[in-house]
């Protein structure tokens, strides 16, 4: 299979996570992307990240290339209890909203034409985001079993700590870390796993 992707992209690597703790890299190929332009004969999406299989479907999505990892793996990625599997997305789906958030304020602020730029959805995105962080701190605070010490990793500690990281990079002023001293040392433990350290955005 071949993964098309950017190295700083955060769905992209919310996938590149998801094929190594899925154990899938043996059959993965990476490519990092040269032009968007070039995404066009995969799909119409012309968007990062995009899974070629082995039989030539295009996938796209990051939520649907991780699922798809999630089947590959025999279901590695995704806790087998129904009430834990829940909660799990359910925090996977805060972490979403969040990246989505980031990279809207992120296409405003730096691709906009400053004559152009919205403050409004500046603001709007920012305290979207505050919202997010404070969810994420109480999920962790409240040692909510995908996040504990020791926990699988899972897709929603993956979309959780590819925002985070997207948020380190693009982001600074939210000092996501201030008053959240939970998520932030989450986050210092997981960096120090292969997966995610080797995924970082590099800037
Ligand atoms: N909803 C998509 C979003 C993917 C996305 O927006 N990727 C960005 C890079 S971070 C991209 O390819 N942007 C190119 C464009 O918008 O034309 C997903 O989850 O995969």
């Amino acid at each position: 299979m071949k993964l098309y992707m950017s190295g700083n992209s955060p769905y992209g690597r919310r996938a590149r996570v998801a094929a190594r703790e899925g154990g899938l890299m043996d059959r993965i190929e990476e490519v990092f992307i040269k032009s968007f332009d070039d995404l066009l004969v995969l799909g119409p999406g012309g968007k990062i990240p995009i899974l070629v299989t082995d039989t030539g479907v295009s996938l796209c999505e990051s939520l649907i290339i991780t699922r798809y990892f999630d089947d590959l793996s025999g279901g590695k990625l995704l806790p087998r209890d129904p009430q834990e599997k829940l909660a799990c997305v359910a925090l996977e789906s805060v972490a979403c909203v969040l990246m989505d958030s980031m990279f809207v304020r992120s296409m405003e602020k730096n691709q906009r034409d400053q004559a152009l730029r919205s403050e409004a959805v500046l603001t709007r995105e920012s305290k979207r985001a505050q919202r997010c962080y404070d969810v994420l701190e109480q999920a962790v605070a409240r040692n909510d079993a995908v996040m504990r010490e020791g926990a699988a990793i899972t897709l929603a500690s993956i979309a959780v700590i590819s925002s985070l990281g997207y948020a380190n990079w693009r982001h600074p002023e939210d000092e996501w870390r201030t008053d959240r001293p939970q998520l932030a040392a989450c986050y210092d433990r997981l960096m120090l796993r292969e997966s995610f350290s080797e995924t970082a955005p590099v800037f």
